[in-house]
C-alpha cells in the first residue's frame, strides 16, 4: 500500500490531525487529496488521485473519472468549482490513462476494444473494472458505490466502462462521448477529414502531457492552405512520432480500425443507470452522444436510460451559467440548471438513495422559444409530423415541391476553399489570443453567404413559430464535373433585421445545424469509389437532430457548398485512392450542381412540432 494512501486512511478518521499535517496542495475547498499508483491486471499501474471531504463523518460512495487530461488538474476542477456535485460530498477519484501524466504504460488514442478470446488483453473497459475493484475493495469510508461521469474522452472512457460494468458501479453519466470517429465524431464526418481539429488534437494530446502546435502565424486557414497535400504533416512535423496521425493515414475507409473502436457496437445490454449529455452546438462530439443513447435505449428493458440535451458547445454544461453561447441568449442559466437540478440529482439519487428522480426519458432545451422541453422519446414519435424544405428558383426555401426543372451551380476550387468561419482562424490550442474554436458553429454564417462557391435558399419571413424536433436529413440530388466531392449543407436561422432585443443580431445567420458528406462513400464508407462526371445522383446527409424554434418574422435558410477549411480538408475533386497521400496536381476545379426540379426535388426532411 503506497504511503499517500496510508496517509488518506489517516485522514478519513483523524480529519483535523492529518489536515494539519498536509501540504497546502493537498486541501482545496473543503477536500484533501491523496494520490496512489493502482495496479491493473497485467501489472501497469495508473496514477490515481483521490479527494475526500475534509468533514466526511459517514461512508460516501466514488465518483470516478479516467481521463488523458492529468488526473490531478480534472479532479481539481470538479472540487473546485462552484458545481453542486462537490459541495454535495463524493470521494473524488481521476485516473491517468495508460501512458499519460503520472501513470505507467503506453497512450493508444481511443484504444480499440480488446478481442474477447485474448485472456490477457487489455482495453479502457479492463481498466476501468481493475480500477473500480481496487477502489471499491480499497479506499476506506466509501459506501461501496461508484458513479463514473466525464465529458469527450472521459465520456468516452465512462461508455468503455459500461460495456462489461464492475458490480460496484451504479451509475454512469457519459458527456459528450464520442461513438464514431469515421462517420460522426471528432476525427472524421461522414468520411470527411476534420483537418484542423485532427491535426491540432493530436499534436497536443497523442504523447504523454499535453503540447499545443506552434503555429508560425496567427490565421492557421493560410497554414493549412500552405501546407498543401496532407503527407506534407509527417514530412515535415510529426515525423511519424504521433501513431494516431500515422493511423489516420492509413485508415482513411471505414475499416476494422474505425469499427473496433466504434462504441455502439459494442454495447449489448444496459445495466447501469445511464445519463448521456450533450450540447446542440458541441463543436467535437454531437453525434456521438446522440448516437449513444439511440443504442442503449434499443436495450433498456429497465428504464435506466435517459438523455439531456441543452444550447451548449462541447461540455459547456459544466462550465459558466450557460445563459449565454457567443452572442446568442437562452434567457435561463441553462448549465446551472443541469448541474444543480440534474446532474447533482442524477448522482445523489443512485448513489445515496436521496431524492425522487424527476427526469423524463428526455430532457432538451429549446432554443428559440428557450424553453426546457420534457419528451417521452428522444427524437420525439408524438406532436410531430415529417415535412420537407424544397429549393426553388431565385433562392427560395418552400414547403411545396418544385415543378418543371431547375438547376444551380457553383465553381468549386480547392485553391480557394470557403473558410469555415470569418478568417484569421486563430488556433485551437495554447498560443495567443485565446481560441473561440468551441463556439464556432453560433458564429454568423453571414461570412459564407453571397460567396459565388456557396448557395442560399431561404424562406419567406415566417408567419408563425415554426418548431423543429427530431432528426434533419438533407437530401441532395446532385452532380459534378470531377470524380469526388464533398458537400456541405447547413441550416440556419436568419434573424429579422429589427432585432431590438440585441441590435447586433439585426439579420444574424444562426447555424442550427450542418454536416459534411464526402462523395466518394456514397454507394460505401467500406469501400470509396469514384464519381461519375455529370451523373446526378442522391445524397442522404443526416444533420442529426435539433429541438429548436424558428421565431416568427425569422426566416429559415439553408447554405450548400463544397470546402469548409481547414475544419474538413480539402477534396482533390479527382478520385485517388488515399486523400493523406494526394498530390497537389490531383486538387482539380469542379463545378457542382444541385437539383431543384421536378424529377430531382433537392431538400431538407425534417420533423415539425405540432405545437
Ligand atoms: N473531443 C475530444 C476527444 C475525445 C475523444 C477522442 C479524441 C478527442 C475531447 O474533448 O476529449
Amino acid at each position: 500500500m503506497s504511503t499517500s494512501f496510508l496517509r488518506l486512511a489517516t485522514a478519513a478518521v483523524v480529519v483535523s490531525v492529518s489536515v494539519g499535517r498536509l501540504a497546502a496542495q493537498d486541501v482545496s475547498n473543503g477536500y484533501q487529496r491523496t494520490t496512489t499508483m493502482i495496479a491493473m491486471r497485467d501489472g501497469v499501474r495508473l496514477h490515481t488521485v483521490i479527494w475526500r471531504p475534509v468533514d466526511q463523518t459517514g461512508p460516501l460512495p466514488i465518483i470516478l473519472e479516467r481521463t488523458p487530461y492529468d488526473a490531478e488538474g480534472q479532479c481539481r476542477t470538479v472540487i473546485d468549482g462552484a458545481g453542486t456535485l462537490a459541495q454535495a460530498r463524493y470521494l473524488f477519484v481521476c485516473q491517468d490513462l495508460r501512458g499519460k501524466y503520472g501513470s505507467e504504460g503506453t497512450f493508444s488514442m481511443i484504444r480499440p476494444t480488446r478481442n474477447p478470446a485474448d485472456a490477457k488483453a487489455i482495453d479502457e473497459t479492463t481498466d476501468a473494472w481493475d480500477a473500480i475493484e481496487w477502489l471499491a475493495k480499497n479506499v476506506p469510508n466509501s459506501n461501496g458505490r461508484v458513479g463514473m461521469r466525464g465529458i469527450s474522452y472521459g465520456g468516452w472512457t465512462t461508455m468503455m466502462a459500461l460495456l462489461d460494468p464492475h458490480p460496484a458501479l451504479k451509475a454512469a453519466s457519459p458527456q459528450a462521448s464520442p461513438d464514431d470517429m469515421f462517420q460522426g465524431d471528432d476525427f472524421f464526418h461522414n468520411g470527411a477529414f476534420r483537418l484542423s481539429y485532427g491535426f491540432e488534437y493530436v499534436a497536443a494530446v497523442d504523447g504523454q502531457r499535453f503540447t499545443p502546435f506552434d503555429f508560425d502565424r496567427l490565421d492557421t486557414y493560410e497554414w493549412f492552405l500552405r501546407l498543401g497535400g496532407l503527407a506534407n504533416v509527417d514530412a515535415r512535423y510529426f515525423h511519424r512520432a504521433k501513431p494516431a496521425w500515422t493511423d489516420f493515414t492509413s485508415h482513411h475507409t471505414f475499416d476494422e480500425y474505425w469499427k473496433a473502436r466504434k462504441v455502439i457496437r459494442h454495447v449489448t445490454k444496459v445495466t447501469v443507470p445511464t445519463l448521456t449529455v450533450a450540447g446542440w452546438w458541441d463543436q467535437e462530439d454531437f453525434y456521438g452522444p446522440m448516437t449513444i443513447y439511440e443504442k442503449m435505449e434499443s436495450l433498456d428493458t429497465k428504464g435506466l436510460n435517459y438523455l439531456v440535451v441543452g444550447p451548449w458547445n462541447h461540455g459547456g454544461w459544466a462550465r459558466g451559467d450557460g445563459a449565454k453561447l457567443g452572442p446568442i441568449s437562452f434567457g435561463a442559466e441553462t448549465s446551472v440548471f443541469f448541474r444543480d437540478s440534474v446532474e447533482a440529482r442524477w448522482f445523489a439519487h443512485w448513489l445515496k438513495d436521496e431524492g425522487r428522480l424527476d427526469l423524463p426519458e428526455a430532457l432538451t432545451f429549446r432554443p428559440g422559444s428557450n424553453a426546457w422541453q420534457r419528451h417521452a422519446a428522444w427524437p420525439p414519435k408524438a406532436g410531430v409530423s415529417r415535412r420537407q424544405l424544397y429549393f426553388h428558383p431565385n433562392g427560395k426555401l418552400a414547403w411545396t415541391k418544385p415543378t418543371g426543372a431547375g438547376v444551380e451551380s457553383f465553381v468549386s476550387d480547392p485553391a480557394r476553399p470557403v473558410p469555415y468561419r470569418a478568417r484569421p482562424i486563430v488556433p485551437l490550442y495554447g498560443g495567443s489570443p485565446v481560441s473561440t474554436w468551441p463556439i464556432w458553429q453560433v458564429d454568423d454564417q453571414r461570412h459564407a453567404h453571397l460567396r459565388p462557391d456557396v448557395l442560399t435558399f431561404e424562406t419567406d419571413p415566417l408567419a408563425d413559430d415554426v418548431t423543429l424536433s427530431g432528426k434533419i436529413v438533407a437530401n441532395l440530388f446532385a452532380s459534378t464535373t470531377g470524380t469526388d466531392a464533398d458537400w456541405i449543407v447547413k441550416l440556419i436561422d436568419v434573424y429579422p433585421e429589427d432585432h431590438p432585443a440585441d441590435i447586433r443580431l439585426g439579420g444574424y445567420q444562426l447555424m442550427v445545424v450542418g454536416d459534411v458528406f464526402r462523395g466518394r462513400f456514397l454507394k460505401s464508407y467500406e469501400r470509396p469509389a469514384p464519381l461519375v462526371p455529370g451523373r446526378v445522383v442522391p445524397y442522404r446527409i443526416g444533420l442529426h437532430s435539433a429541438d429548436y424554434t424558428f421565431k416568427k418574422g425569422h426566416k429559415i435558410m439553408v447554405q450548400v457548398q463544397s470546402t469548409w477549411f481547414p475544419l474538413i480538408d480539402r477534396n482533390p475533386q479527382t478520385f485517388v485512392p488515399n486523400i493523406f497521400e494526394a498530390k497537389d496536381a490531383a486538387y482539380r476545379v469542379a463545378t457542382h450542381r444541385v437539383h431543384r426540379s421536378a424529377a430531382y426535388p433537392s431538400h431538407l426532411d425534417v420533423s415539425v412540432a405540432e405545437r
